[in-house]
């Protein structure tokens, strides 16, 4: 089980972690967390859950949140931003999480646009980043961030997609889920702070030096339907830059890219 009294002792934080709210079980972090926020918890509050009943990824789709198996928890910002800028929010939580991740195992964890962390391919994590805003101002913003640490087995549908810590080390380790867990605060306290300071393109060039698809041909499906292309770059907005066969560039602002096979 995881224990708010030994993550706040091992935080450097004064944002991140403002509260600590821990629960065995829930529906799921990201909720519970913009309840919080819309009911006006301040910023930095942090959910976390040992187990998700209704763990959700991006348009409805499910996040398989198992009982004390992975690291599954929300953070409130309240960033004094326009809208627009949001989407930099999950790119910058992808560069913390990746860059604790590998300092904290040792492994080499990439990251898949917008929000996959992987391993040799498989996904290992995501985020899910929820706006509460009107049209020039941003409310609040929650980040989940689902990482697989113990898991052992998956569900027949995420067989070949997914995989944890433990499948991708020896087996027998054993990882410290609240080391884990601090460590990512830790990271993302500092790139937030980097983030608002107009530290923008220093946290970019972080992003694509773990990216594991730029410079590759990916398979697109978006609102213009499913095409091909190369995955040139991320810019600013956090949208992904692909040259199609034809010569032209898109950007693809939403949407699924897969590596092409
Ligand atoms: C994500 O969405 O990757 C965001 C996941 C965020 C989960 C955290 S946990 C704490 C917080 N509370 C929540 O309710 N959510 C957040 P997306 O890119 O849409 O990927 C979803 C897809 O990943 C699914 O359709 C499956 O194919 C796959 N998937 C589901 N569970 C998985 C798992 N545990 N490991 C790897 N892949 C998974």
């Amino acid at each position: 089980m995881i224990s708010s009294e030994e993550i706040k002792k091992n935080l450097n934080t004064n944002i991140i972690g403002s509260e600590i709210v821990y629960y065995p079980s829930v529906d799921s972090t990201n909720n519970i967390a913009k309840k919080m926020a819309e009911e006006g918890c301040q910023e930095g509050v942090i959910v976390i859950a040992d187990h998700q009943t209704k763990g959700r990824g991006r348009r409805g789709k499910s996040w398989n949140s198992p009982y004390g198996k992975g690291i599954w928890a929300s953070i409130v910002l309240r960033p004094l931003i326009p809208p627009v800028r949001s989407a930099a929010f999950t790119l910058t939580a992808a560069v913390s999480v990746c860059r604790a991740l590998r300092q904290s195992t040792g492994l080499k964890i990439n990251i898949k646009w917008p929000n996959d962390l992987r391993i040799n391919y498989k996904k290992i994590g995501g985020i899910l980043t929820e706006l509460n805003a009107e049209t020039y101002r941003l409310n609040h913003v929650v980040i989940g961030i689902g990482i697989n640490i113990e898991n052992e087995i998956f569900p027949d549908e995420l067989g070949n997609i997914a995989t944890s810590l433990r499948l991708e080390s020896d087996g027998e380790s054993r990882f410290n889920k609240v080391g884990i867990l601090t460590s990512i605060l830790n990271e993302f306290e500092n790139d937030y702070k980097r983030f608002l300071a107009g530290g923008l393109e220093d946290i970019l060039e972080e992003w694509r030096r773990y990216s594991d698809t730029l410079g590759e041909q990916v398979q697109v499906i978006d609102y213009k339907g499913s095409y091909t292309g190369k995955a040139l770059d991320i810019d600013s907005d956090g949208a992904l830059l692909i040259e199609k066969k034809d010569g032209t560039l898109t950007k693809v602002t939403s949407g699924e890219v897969s590596l092409r096979v």
